[in-house]
């Protein structure tokens, strides 16, 4: 984590809903690339800054590791991922730099559409289906409310017609996946969008100048993009 390098490396999607913002707002930001075969390391040729290209999950690790120095992810993958690393007694090593205005969706409690919501104290004892547990448990403990999280990877929004759950907790954007099964949002645990994800702990060799140098360029596009 604490090698000397000259050269600052940024992680971003691969493919998803992030990639192609993160990538013009990269490139607004001056930054031009010569692509590689595999197109999972781009090498960066205006500046010293190249791109990795991997799952949206990984980012925060990368950081962590110290594989990648910065990242455009989610702040929901992020806050999860920060909230499990607290849990498991590790130190904070990656936090949020920027938030950049893209990719905004909420991360939302949703109940059967026939229930008549009465408050989070109608939790108490229900299972939550979610990807987000560390969030959702977070919640529920400032909620004072005991229920149990079920955690799954994908199709969240099934699982109450399947038995899994009673209720789901999932990012939620238009609300029409919500709506084609048979759900609605009750709630909002966390606001979201893309934000800049970067050490907790400034550089200590040339990279400081190059964030800082890239941070300045990216706020000058934000500002006129507002
Ligand atoms: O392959 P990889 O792991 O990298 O991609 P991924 O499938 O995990 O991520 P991806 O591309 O789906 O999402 C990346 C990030 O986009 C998320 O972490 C969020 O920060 C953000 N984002 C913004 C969303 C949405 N909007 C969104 N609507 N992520 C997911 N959704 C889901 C939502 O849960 C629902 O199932 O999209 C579906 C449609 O949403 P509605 O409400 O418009 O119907
Ligand atoms: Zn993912």
């Amino acid at each position: 984590n604490s090698a000397v390098r000259d050269r600052l490396r940024i992680a971003i999607q691969k493919s998803g809903r992030l990639s192609e913002p993160a990538r013009a707002l990269l490139a607004s930001s001056g930054l031009s690339w010569r692509e590689s075969r595999d197109k999972l390391f781009c090498y960066g040729e205006s500046l010293p800054v190249d791109l990795l290209l991997v799952r949206d999950d990984d980012i925060p690790g990368l950081i962590a590791d110290g594989v990648c120095d910065l990242g455009i992810v989610g702040r929901n993958v992020l806050v999860e991922q920060a909230g499990e690393r607290a849990e498991a007694g590790k130190p904070e090593v990656f936090r949020e730099w920027r938030s950049l205005g893209f990719g905004a969706c909420k991360l939302s409690l949703a109940v059967p559409d026939d229930w008549t919501w009465e408050g989070p104290s109608q939790l108490a004892g229900k299972r939550i289906a979610t990807t987000y547990p560390n969030l959702l448990r977070g919640w529920l403990r400032e909620q004072g409310v005991q229920a149990e999280a079920v955690v799954l990877n994908g199709s969240v929004e099934i699982a109450p017609r399947l038995g899994q759950a009673d209720v789901i907790c999932d990012l939620v954007s238009s609300g029409a996946t919500l709506a084609a099964n048979q759900l609605k949002p009750v709630l909002d645990i966390l606001q979201s969008e893309a934000v800049l994800a970067g050490p907790a702990q400034p550089f200590g060799d040339v990279r400081a100048e190059l964030a800082d140098l890239l941070l300045r360029r990216m706020d000058g596009v934000l500002r006129i993009r507002d």
